[in-house]
């Protein structure tokens, strides 16, 4: 029987799905990707994958899972159950734990909702997303100045779910260049094999 085609459904600009291509990538796992923009995602057939209508969606032979940080943790423990992007031990579990939901929060309503706000005028509050991002960049920028990576001393899940709005974030009006520990750890994430950038969003237009 051949192995069931990986899909991913997602688009480039979209920090969520480039954290679960960049696993995909770093595990070597094959995959095809569905660009899965506004109108794809209002489609019956996009309602039927994830009715909240959200990317990135995975399908995987009878496996469909959406949430980017769901499909991180599928991915670690399916195809790489025995390797170090999910620790299994108590305290590697919950440090890990403990970043996805940074991810889902601080960053998801920090530098990603200032990047969405200032790109696509997406609906939502600028300064209070700057806020959050100021107060994020902090606690990074001093949690590694000790550490190579956000969970454990090697790459975890962590680091990626974190990854991609963080690197972008200056197209939010985030700067990040007084962060060196930031930085560090972001060049540690760029230098994992395999790696694939988010590429960056062209400027908005001038008014
Ligand atoms: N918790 C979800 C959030 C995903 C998300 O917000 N995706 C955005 C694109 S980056 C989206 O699909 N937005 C469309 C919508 O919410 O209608 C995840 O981690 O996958």
């Amino acid at each position: 029987m051949p192995k069931p085609e990986i899909i991913l459904h997602g688009t480039e600009l979209s920090g969520h799905a480039h954290r679960v291509e960049l696993l995909l990538r770093l595990l070597g796992l094959p995959y095809r990707y569905v660009v899965a923009a506004a109108a794809e995602r209002a489609t019956p057939e996009f309602f039927a994958l994830n009715p909240l209508r959200q990317i990135p969606v995975l399908q995987d032979g009878a496996v469909t899972l959406a949430d980017s940080n769901a499909i991180l943790v599928y991915l670690a423990k399916r195809y790489a159950p025995d390797s170090q992007w999910l620790p299994e031990d108590p305290v590697g579990a919950a440090q890990v734990q403990r970043w996805l939901s940074v991810a889902a929060g601080e960053v998801r309503f920090g530098p990603a909702t200032a990047r969405m706000v200032t790109l696509w005028n997406f609906p939502g509050d600028l300064v209070r997303a700057r806020q959050i991002a100021a107060v994020l960049l902090r606690f990074m920028n001093e949690h590694l100045s000790t550490r190579r990576f956000l969970a454990a001393e090697h790459a975890t899940i962590a680091d990626l779910a974190c990854y991609s709005y963080i690197r972008r974030a200056p197209e939010g009006g985030i700067p990040i260049a007084e962060y060196s520990s930031v930085l560090g750890w972001l060049q540690r994430v760029e230098a994992l094999p395999n790696f694939k950038p988010i590429p960056a969003s062209p400027p908005p237009a001038e008014t």
